[in-house]
């Protein structure tokens, strides 16, 4: 089995590249993608840089490039639910575009014809992360993320998306990897940790709490590579 774990910022696969120790690196369409054998399985690991463009390239070059046949993503993310504090964890049950919008010719946010307003992640990867929660003793919420490509920093917008998409956090690149997945066939499965409230302190949050809550989702995301191993 070959195992595709993504990040969108170095900050969030360093923690990942840290427990492997050794791997090889390819350049292949502007990216480095790194190569390496865990457990007796081979994992391919990248971060695509910031955005749903550049994440919707890493996750097709993943998949039909590299050959891997699941997709783990590791990251922070900014907090909708009142619920969810800085560093807690979240498992995106469906993810949706917010600023994706022709709502003009009468569809909903989040939908474009022959598409949908969600993409749901792989079941059977989320029952095994719950099963990862309980023996971790963590508490992790599992809820709707919304993808969009823009920092929110601002109560206004933050509540525009959580009642317009019952999301409960939000990022930059988790729905165009749904997407990719979900097209291609590959089971997939979001983790974020937060890292901020997408309010107006949200910038300074984010810059305090990247590196800390990134180490939190890591972890998180290699204990679900050893479950997936035996
Ligand atoms: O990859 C982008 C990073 C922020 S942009 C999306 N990631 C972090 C998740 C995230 C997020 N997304 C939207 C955490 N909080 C968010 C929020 N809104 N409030 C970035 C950050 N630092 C340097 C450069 N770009």
């Amino acid at each position: 089995m070959k195992i595709a774990i993504m990040g969108a910022m170095p900050e969030e696969v360093a923690p990942i590249l840290e427990k492997l120790g050794e791997y090889k690196t390819t350049q292949y369409a502007n990216n480095k993608y790194y190569e390496a054998t865990y457990k007796g399985v081979d994992l391919v690991i990248a971060y695509s840089k910031i955005g749903k463009v550049f994440s919707t390239l890493t996750a097709t070059t993943m998949i039909e490039h590299f050959g891997c046949e699941k997709l783990l993503f590791s990251g922070v993310a900014g907090a909708i639910s009142p619920s969810l504090k800085v560093g807690d964890l979240i498992i995106a049950t469906k993810l949706s575009q917010h600023d994706l919008d022709i709502t003009a010719f009468g569809h909903p946010f989040g939908y474009v014809p022959e598409g949908a307003v969600f993409v749901e992640a792989d079941k059977d990867l989320i029952s095994l992360g719950k099963k990862v929660a309980l023996e971790m003793n963590k508490v992790v919420q599992e809820g709707v993320i919304a993808t969009g490509d823009q920092f929110v920093a601002n109560e206004e917008r933050k509540n525009f998306i959580g009642s317009t998409f019952n999301a409960d956090a939000l990022e930059m690149e988790g729905a165009s990897v749904a997407v990719v997945c979900d097209a291609l066939s590959v089971p997939f499965f979001i983790l974020r940790a937060i890292s901020d409230a997408a309010d107006m302190d949200a910038s300074f949050s984010f810059d305090e709490f990247l590196e800390t809550s990134a180490v939190e989702s890591a972890e998180f995301v290699m204990k679900m590579v050893d479950k997936l191993v035996d």
